[in-house]
């Protein structure tokens, strides 16, 4: 589903809003989260504004889903020690505020209260 308005991540990718961005290919983009839930903390997200929920894209794109699932540990190799939670918030009351699919990578001396 695509929302009407363009959301927080279309206007990071389209370089309308800074963001430290740490990863970039045709398809995705990665930057560090706004507000850290973990010493690392960043987001993956494809281009496309298609999807809202990652069952979306795996539905549609397991491919692009895939290559998200391989940045994510690439990264939390580069960034941290290679151990990490992955982490797809879906629907409003899971704690979804942005409706344009992304991964949460949380790395770096997790501990139990570091779910994002
Ligand atoms: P979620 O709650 O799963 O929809 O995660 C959305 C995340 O996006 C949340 O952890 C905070 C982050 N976020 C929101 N606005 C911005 C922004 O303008 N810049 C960056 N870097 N992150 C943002």
């Amino acid at each position: 589903m695509t929302s009407p308005e363009p959301t927080i991540f279309e206007r990071i990718i389209a370089r309308e809003i800074p963001a430290d961005i740490v990863h970039e290919t045709e398809t995705l983009i990665a930057f560090r989260d706004i507000a850290p839930q973990a010493p690392v903390h960043l987001l993956v997200v494809p281009k496309t504004a298609e999807y809202a929920t990652v069952a979306e894209l795996a539905e549609a794109d397991p491919a692009l889903l895939a290559e998200v699932v391989a940045t994510a540990k690439l990264l939390a190799e580069t960034h941290a020690d290679g151990h990490y939670r992955l982490v797809f918030n879906s629907g409003e009351a899971a704690g979804q505020t942005v409706f344009h699919v992304h991964a949460h990578v949380l790395a770096g001396g997790l501990d139990e209260g570091s779910l994002a």
